[in-house]
């Protein structure tokens, strides 16, 4: 009798559906692949950030990575970073910068950002000007078509002093983008204080900022503004994690 033919049953399989933080790290694992031993790092923060400091730490203890230095952008980053032994130092110490990875909150089609919903803007702007290469990590839901446009916060860090007297001012001025700004708070109700003890204020625009370099340059002008949000012309390389895999857009 002739042999049973074996039945090759073929099953569709469905890609497995990633969680957020999965993404997260996906971006981050490639992000990591642009850094190498002798380099000095801007290290970014929140929480796709925080997934890219966890890599260099583990690559550094496994001896995959040597001789790297990393400037921080937070105190988050500083006390995540030092925990894991990677080697620490400043932009006064280390003011030219070979690559910095952090995340975002929006990317828009010409790889501008919105950051510092996470509250680190000002030391994320400081380092991230004075890096060569600027990787930015984000997973697909961070993608707009106009910054701004994602109905969540761009935001102004200001100094403490008369802060109500510019954020009248910022609502003021975008006020055909229908914006609301409002003093960021903590969960207990008090004012949000930054690294830099400045507040921050949070500007939400019914429509995306129609020129946003115009915007920028507005922002800066007022006197007390210490920083803003938008990151313009910035990011060399974007790396997208989505359901369909990891992208990079490149400048
Ligand atoms: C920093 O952390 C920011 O500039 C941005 O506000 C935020 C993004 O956080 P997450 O990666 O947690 O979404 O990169």
């Amino acid at each position: 009798a002739p042999p049973a033919r074996r039945s090759l049953v073929v099953r569709a399989q469905s890609a497995p559906v990633l969680t957020q933080d999965e993404l997260k790290k996906q971006a981050a694992s490639k992000a990591v692949e642009f850094v190498s031993s002798g380099m000095v790092l801007g290290l970014g923060t929140g929480s796709t950030a925080a997934f890219v400091v966890a890599e260099i730490g583990d690559l550094l203890a496994s001896g995959k990575l040597g001789d790297i230095v990393g400037v921080p952008t937070s105190k988050r980053t500083y006390e995540q970073a030092l925990s894991l032994g990677i080697p620490l130092s400043t932009l006064d110490d280390h003011p030219h910068i070979d690559l910095a990875i952090d995340g975002a909150d929006e990317v828009d089609p010409f790889l501008n950002l919105v950051k510092g919903r996470g509250g680190a803007l000002l030391r994320e702007k400081m380092v991230e000007a004075a890096s060569d290469k600027f990787v930015v990590v984000v997973d697909d839901t961070k993608l707009v078509d106009g910054l701004g446009g994602s109905g969540l916060a761009m935001p102004v860090e200001v100094v403490q002093f008369c802060w109500k007297y510019n954020l009248t001012r910022l609502q003021e001025l975008f006020k055909e983008e229908g914006c609301e700004a409002k003093l960021r708070l903590d969960p207990d109700g008090k004012p949000y204080v930054t690294d830099n003890s400045n507040f921050i204020v949070d500007l939400y625009f019914s429509t995306p900022i129609r020129d946003a370099s115009a915007a920028g340059r507005e922002i800066s002008a007022f006197e007390g503004v210490v920083e803003h949000g938008l990151f313009l012309d910035m990011a060399t390389e974007v790396i997208i994690a989505g359901s369909g895999g990891v992208s990079i857009k490149t400048k």
